[in-house]
């Protein structure tokens, strides 16, 4: 097995970027759950996002979501990031939550409607260029819900006129990520259902438009590291959007449902090269039920935990293996690496860092949650729900 030494060297390397809306209020179209202390300006986002820095060591960066985090300084709010060891991290657009959107937004039938949803992509990167944001990370919930109701087609070329506006715009350093999602909002057909379509798209327009795998936007079932391999290979994994799911876009604590799936995506990340290389660990979770900070230190370290064990496995003995045919041998391999206890690894690689080897204890003993929800009333909602 790879030495421990050289396990958590590499785990240094390691960046996870935590989402501004995972601080705020959020819920279900259900109902949103209020709780206490959460965050009731963006600025207030970071400060809890510096506690789960402070307390695991790995996490420095924060995505930010437009319109959710607007602010009319964006300098001084990334001044405000670096203050507290922070940087600002990806920018999401968000062309889903107006009126004009019914019908979509760069692939809308109405070119008024494309036109105002691309100046809103534009400022997005005039945000970048404020921050120092590298990735401008793009969803969109375009699609239709009836057969007939707008031309496939058509869409996707009005799809392509957009990013290819928005790479234009890009500067050299800057990146566009393109997110994919099988459904929802659109229940008969979305314009970016999965990773070939993204692909499709970010090989027409160049080097700087990558993919990102949001792990709960795939059909139940599907082979998700095949996709990671896939993408990295070609060059064209971008990042990452972490959570977990059951049914659907769940949205729950990245390796909270299926731990062993966050190591076969890991395992592809380390074989790839793309733990060393430019690919972005984000998570993109709502913690509606639970506590919020001590959920988001709890999926940094489930992300640490599974690339822990991910780097464990042995390269050398899982090759000879495979090059044998030696199927159960090579399986006993990678099996070896996820069965492995990395939790006394971990709290060394802290203990070494200065850092508490049990960063969610730490975290209750600071006190930071008391004197939040001491200080703020009337936390902001993340951005959606009721
Ligand atoms: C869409 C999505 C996308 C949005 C985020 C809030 O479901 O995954 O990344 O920006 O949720
Ligand atoms: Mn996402
Ligand atoms: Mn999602």
């Amino acid at each position: 097995m790879t030495p421990s030494s050289a396990v958590k060297a590499a785990l240094s390397s390691q960046v996870v970027e935590t989402p501004s809306w995972a601080y705020g209020n959020s819920g279900t179209r259900f109902k949103v759950f209020a709780q206490a202390g959460v965050p009731r300006t963006p600025q207030e986002k970071l400060d809890d996002a510096a506690r789960v820095h402070h307390h695991t060591g790995v996490a420095p960066t924060v995505a930010l979501h437009i319109p959710w985090d607007r602010v009319d300084d964006y300098a001084a709010l990334a001044a405000h990031a670096r203050e507290r060891g922070l940087r600002l991290g990806a920018i999401n657009a968000n062309v889903f939550q107006e009126d004009d959107y019914k019908l979509g937004s760069v692939t809308h039938p109405d070119a008024a409607v494309r036109r105002k949803a691309l100046a809103h992509l534009m400022e997005c990167v005039d945000i970048m260029d404020a921050t120092g944001s590298r990735d401008l990370k793009l969803w969109f919930s375009d699609g239709t819900n009836y057969p007939g109701q707008d031309d496939i087609r058509a869409r996707q070329d009005r799809l392509a006129e957009a990013l290819t506006a928005v790479y234009e715009r890009l500067g050299e350093e800057q990146r566009m990520l393109l997110e994919y999602k099988l459904f929802e909002p659109a229940f008969y057909m979305t314009d970016v259902p999965d990773w070939g379509t993204a692909y499709a798209h970010c090989l027409k327009l160049g080097p700087k438009a990558q993919v990102v795998v949001d792990t709960g936007h795939h059909a139940p079932g599907t082979n998700i590291e095949f996709i990671v391999a896939t993408l990295l290979r070609e060059g064209r994994l971008g990042g990452f959007d972490f959570n977990s799911r059951f049914y659907a876009d769940d949205d729950l604590m990245v390796g909270a449902a299926d731990p062993f799936q966050l190591f076969r995506i890991m395992y592809e990340v380390v074989r790839g090269g793309g733990f060393t290389s430019d690919v972005a660990f984000m998570l993109d979770q709502c913690h509606n039920i639970e506590p919020k900070i001590p959920a988001i230190i709890r999926s940094v370290m489930n992300v640490q935990e599974a690339t822990a064990k991910a780097l464990l496995v042995d390269a050398d003995a899982l090759a000879a293996a495979q090059r044998a045919g030696d199927v159960l041998g090579a399986n006993e391999v990678l099996m070896d690496a996820y069965h492995t206890d990395v939790r006394p690894l971990l709290r060394e690689w802290r203990q070494e860092r200065g850092l508490d080897p049990d960063p969610v204890a730490a975290y209750r003993r600071s006190g930071w949650a008391e004197r939040i929800v001491a200080e703020r009333q009337g936390g902001q909602q993340a951005g959606w729900g009721a």
